[in-house]
């Protein structure tokens, strides 16, 4: 069958007239439609469990703007809570965990396979999302990466330079590769899961990949990434494949062929230019743009999207910003984006 999906295009390596375009955390606070479903469910962690409602958000953006792709309702700490951990979100600051700082904290987490039962109602909202997404659209699945993961697993929350993880990495070496471990396994197992029940694409996050230097990246964010896109190509070898090493900067260069992705993000702490140089010579590219931009909107919008789009013209390019967008983002500024990409 021919491909006509625009976003499956581009992660096979075409080169299209116009870049298809979603938005990492398109679904989220900026959309009032999005707060008065969340207030409906009662609080965040409701809606990514309840299998309408959280279609219903990934959803939202979709009809407001008509993205080519839209992104699972889900968040990458229910794999975690899956496997045994207590999370739960303080209202303003963010997420909470238990924490890992002994074996005996490692050994009382579940086996890998915990992640069937629990998180079935997210298969069911990826189920309920192939019957009602336009057919032009893109379903992408996604978990964290297994360092990124760790990092909140460890320190019991979110960490400005992830130093609880560093340091048990730095001290208790065998315990910190059991924990990744156990992610590797759980992740491939929860991704397979969601291709089963329908996702197109799988996008992995390894948002804190930056603080890993060295011989650290290549053990903590390169190697976890290729053992679970080499387990899920050989299963779904047809399942295209976006990785995401957050800050990674020169460690960009060659992450795609060492480990196997079909299309690497990147984030806006390098130029497209220099993407175009160094990074599209081996298949598709996405992100950059800065969140700060969907705030401030005007002509700075208006210019920065059009240079994206002009620098990465030359190959297989998804447009997408460098991370997530923020609550304080105005909504009129992500249309603005929209017609400044498709009128490029
Ligand atoms: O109050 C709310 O409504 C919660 C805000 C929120 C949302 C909308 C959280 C809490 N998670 C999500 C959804 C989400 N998270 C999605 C699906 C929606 C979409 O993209 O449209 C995805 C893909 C994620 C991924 C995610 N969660 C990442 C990786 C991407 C990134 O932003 O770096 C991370 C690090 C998380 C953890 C997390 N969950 C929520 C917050 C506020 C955080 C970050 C915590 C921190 O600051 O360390």
């Amino acid at each position: 069958m021919v491909q006509q999906k625009t976003i499956l295009r581009a992660l096979a390596g075409e080169t299209l007239p116009t870049p298809p375009i979603w938005m990492m955390r398109q679904a989220g606070r900026y959309l009032p439609e999005y707060r008065a479903t969340r207030a409906q469910a009662g609080d965040f962690l409701s809606l990514c469990y309840n299998s309408e409602l959280a279609a219903e958000v990934t959803l939202q953006p979709i009809r407001r703007y008509g993205f080519d792709a839209s992104i699972l309702f889900a968040d990458i700490l229910l794999l975690p809570q899956a496997l045994g951990a207590d999370l739960w979100f303080v209202t303003g600051e963010g997420p909470r965990l238990s924490t890992i700082q002994s074996d005996a904290d490692f050994q009382a987490l579940k086996p890998a396979d915990a992640v069937h039962d629990k998180l079935s109602p997210i298969y069911e909202t990826v189920k309920i999302l192939r019957q009602e997404l336009p057919s032009e659209t893109t379903l992408i699945g996604f978990a964290g990466a297994p360092w990124t993961v760790a990092t909140y697993m460890i320190a019991g929350r979110g960490t400005p330079d992830q130093g609880p993880a560093h340091a048990l990495k730095d001290s208790n070496p065998e315990l910190f590769q059991s924990v990744i471990d156990l992610l590797v396994e759980g992740t491939i197992q929860y991704l397979s899961e969601q291709i089963k029940a329908g996702a197109e694409v799988i996008k992995l996050f390894d948002s804190w990949a930056g603080s890993l230097k060295g011989a650290d990246f290549d053990r903590y964010a390169l190697e976890p990434t290729k053992r679970i896109i080499s387990a899920l190509k050989a299963m779904y070898p047809d399942t295209p494949i976006i990785a995401f090493p957050r800050g990674a900067g020169e460690r960009y260069i060659g992450f795609a062929e060492a480990t196997g992705a079909d299309c690497v993000a990147f984030d806006d702490s390098v130029t497209a230019e220099w993407a175009a140089e160094h990074m599209q010579g081996q298949g598709c590219v996405q992100g950059n743009l800065a969140s700060s931009h969907m705030v401030t909107g005007g002509d700075a919008l208006v210019s920065e999207t059009q240079r994206i789009v002009n620098a990465l013209r030359k190959g297989p390019h998804i447009f997408n910003l460098g991370h997530g967008i923020t609550p304080d983002a105005d909504p009129e500024n992500v249309q603005l984006m929209i017609d400044t990409v498709r009128s490029a």
